[in-house]
């Protein structure tokens, strides 16, 4: 076993440079929703039975490379795990299905797993492939925790959802985003990140048809549910979000014109009522006239 490391550790080492200076990227998909990258390979996600597979798909490896670079079943050398154990035969598959190497795990073998990540290194002749495993047999329920959508310059609102120790919310495990218990359409939003960050951006589309209010979506990952993430469409006027349209709301304007007071992008649009994109005295006058109901 010694002298097998000490032959397979180069090829590790060789392969982590390669890496590091290539940067290689899968792009992968959710049904409906953006493409995103990792530089993982990702098998299916384990819920408790069966084997799993990953498709060592060759767009892994820059077209450059390709002719030069086999993935083929016979390039396969071995598989190793994150702590440089190296897999015994009995606890996988390497075989080709449609012209290309796929990597089945055996469920006896991911049944000592724990949930969460796992990251396998696959060998082959030339590269090594870093391969990601979700293990998800009990998913969690947070509560107490609520992410803020943020309303950005092309009217899109946006959260980043990253949790500490309790889950880890991986793209690649997000299920489904949900108002009032209804799944929203996938045109409504869309899904990305790398690692163990997503990006939830909800389309101007779709937030335009909202009325100004607070809405409260919950968002499940395979592997988390109850996640909370709030939503604020002010009104035209209202800068400070408590639903009316008064002084306040017009000392914040002059407030931000003068630069003495900072606001973020979705108060600058609730601010700038003639709509030129900048936040001015003229503003902070039609904020009073609509408080005054002298202008709609
Ligand atoms: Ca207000
Ligand atoms: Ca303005």
């Amino acid at each position: 076993m010694k002298r097998l490391i000490a032959l397979i550790l180069p090829v590790l080492l060789f392969a982590a440079s390669y890496f590091t200076t290539a940067s290689f990227a899968v792009s992968y998909e959710i049904p409906g929703k953006d493409q995103f990258t990792d530089t993982f390979l990702t098998f299916d996600v384990w819920t408790g039975e069966d084997s799993v597979q990953v498709v060592v798909d060759p767009k892994f490896i820059p077209e450059s490379l390709r002719d030069s670079v086999s993935l083929a079943p016979d390039a396969f050398r071995m598989l190793g795990d994150q702590d440089d154990n190296i897999l015994d035969m009995e606890s996988y598959n390497v075989f080709e299905r449609d012209g290309v190497t796929v990597i089945e795990l055996k469920e006896k073998y991911i049944k000592q797993l724990a949930d969460g990540s796992h990251l396998f290194y696959a060998v082959f002749e030339f590269v090594t492939v870093p391969l990601r495993l979700f293990v998800v047999t009990q998913p969690v329920t947070i509560s107490g925790n609520a992410f803020v959508f943020e309303r950005s310059d092309d009217g899109a609102y946006r959260t980043t959802l990253q949790l500490g120790a309790t889950a880890t919310l991986y793209p690649k495990l997000f299920e489904g985003l949900y108002l009032d218990g209804k799944a929203l359409s996938a045109d409504d939003y869309s899904v990305s990140g790398m690692g163990a960050t997503t990006l939830l951006i909800l389309q101007k589309t779709y937030t335009d048809t909202l009325d100004p209010g607070k809405y409260s979506f919950d968002v499940n990952f395979l592997n988390c549910k109850g996640i909370r993430a709030e939503l604020q469409i002010l009104a035209k006027g209202d800068l400070n979000g408590d639903e009316k349209v008064n002084s306040i709301d017009a000392r914040i304007a002059l407030r931000a014109a003068a630069q003495i007071e900072q606001i973020d992008i979705g108060q600058k649009y609730a601010a700038d009522i003639d709509g030129n994109g900048k936040v001015n005295s003229i503003d902070a006058r039609q904020i009073l006239r609509i408080s005054a109901h002298l202008s709609d």
